[in-house]
């Protein structure tokens, strides 16, 4: 059989960097899009980035797709790249859209172009149901999307979706709820919470600024989310899947838990800041991932209190080494 292989875009992020781990072990040949900048940040794919192919390319940049596509020649594409940040998505609107939807419309152009059999994974979102009007979500459930990269990943899913429909494309979209590992931006409100703890502990900080602590989202870990992706793109027929864990938490049951990990009575640090409240919120998100379970096979395997104990480990360990404590 000859080797698979799989361009990713959004390599250096998050789930790009266990994707790649993933389709490594299933022996693909790896091909990373990354983009210039002016430092190296290849801290997430650090050790593996040997096995990968990389070749430099832009979402804004439709010519640097098509070469991308040519040069790697892949059977499938996972499009993993976006402005993901929501509130940056407030502050910087017109490049969110630009990226995370029509960002999504280049590279399916791209595909149409250079090889329509390529198979293509888009990278939906749960913001997408914003202020929900079915509870718990399921791929029907309509989209009411609260923010600009809310928005802009509606028209990502509808683009894929039409592509799919009218070119008769391989293209899936798996609408991913909240996922979240070690290796999570710090910027998102867990990884914020368990570096911020495990400094409190270490005596590094000493309080944590935070926003709304009543949001509710349904959190996995993103090395069982990546899974997901890779079996949409095995089936016979392109669709799209919720993937979730079916459970709901809240910010401040979040933050209960990462400290008790540390024995640190969180009331005693936690200070609530206008400045990380939202101008519109997704109050409460919970998925039902049945059609994942059903068709793909898929279950998460580690639990939301495993996965922040893991995070809160990690950070732990990384400080204490780095200060020499
Ligand atoms: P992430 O850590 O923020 O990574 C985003 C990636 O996109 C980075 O590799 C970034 O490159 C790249 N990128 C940004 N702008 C680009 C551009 N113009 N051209 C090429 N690459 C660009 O995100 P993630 O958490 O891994 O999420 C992966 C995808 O899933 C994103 O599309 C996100 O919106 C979506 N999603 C995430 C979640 C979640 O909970 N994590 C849930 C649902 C959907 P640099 O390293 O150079 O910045
Ligand atoms: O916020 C609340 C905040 O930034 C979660 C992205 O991967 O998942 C992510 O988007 C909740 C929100 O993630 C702070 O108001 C309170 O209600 O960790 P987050 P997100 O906005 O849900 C979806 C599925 C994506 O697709 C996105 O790309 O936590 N919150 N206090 C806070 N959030 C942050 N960041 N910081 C705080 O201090």
């Amino acid at each position: 059989m000859t080797q698979k292989s799989a361009l990713i875009s959004g390599i250096t992020g998050q789930d790009g960097s266990y994707l790649a781990e993933l389709l490594l072990e299933q022996g693909y040949q790896v091909y990373g899009l990354v983009r210039r900048t002016s430092h190296i940040n290849f801290e997430r794919i650090r050790h593996i980035q040997d096995k990968i192919h990389f070749i430099p390319g832009d979402l804004a940049d439709l010519t640097s797709l098509i070469y991308a596509l040519r040069e790697s020649q892949p059977h499938e594409v996972y499009n993993l790249a976006a402005q993901s940040f929501v509130p940056t998505s407030w502050v910087q609107p017109i490049l969110t859209g630009d990226i995370t939807a029509i960002g999504v419309t280049r590279m399916l152009d791209a595909i149409r172009a250079v090889d329509p059999t390529i198979r293509f994974y888009q990278a939906s979102s749960s913001e997408m149901f914003g202020k929900v009007q079915e509870v718990p979500q399921t791929e029907r459930t309509p989209f009411y999307p609260r923010s600009p990269y809310g928005v802009a990943k509606v028209y990502g899913h509808w683009i894929t979706v039409n592509y799919r429909e009218s070119y008769n494309l391989h293209a899936s979209s798996g609408i991913l709820f909240n996922h979240e590992s070690p290796r999570r931006g710090l910027e998102f409100v867990t990884h914020k919470v368990t570096y911020n703890a495990a400094k409190i502990s270490l005596g590094l900080a000493n309080e944590l600024r935070v926003g709304n602590l009543d949001a509710q989202r349904d959190w996995g870990y993103a090395g069982d989310y990546v899974r997901a992706m890779w079996l949409m793109l095995q089936q016979p027929t392109p669709d799209d899947y919720v993937v979730a864990t079916g459970k709901t938490h809240s910010v401040q049951r979040l933050i209960e838990v990462a400290f008790d990990c540390l024995d640190l009575d969180w009331r005693r640090y936690v200070v609530q800041d206008a400045k990380f409240m939202r101008p519109a919120e997704v109050d409460l998100l919970i998925g039902n991932p049945e059609k994942a379970r059903a068709v793909l096979g898929w279950e998460p395997t580690v639990t939301f209190e495993q996965m922040i104990e893991m995070m809160v480990k990690a950070d732990y360990d990384q400080l204490k080494a780095e200060h020499q404590l």
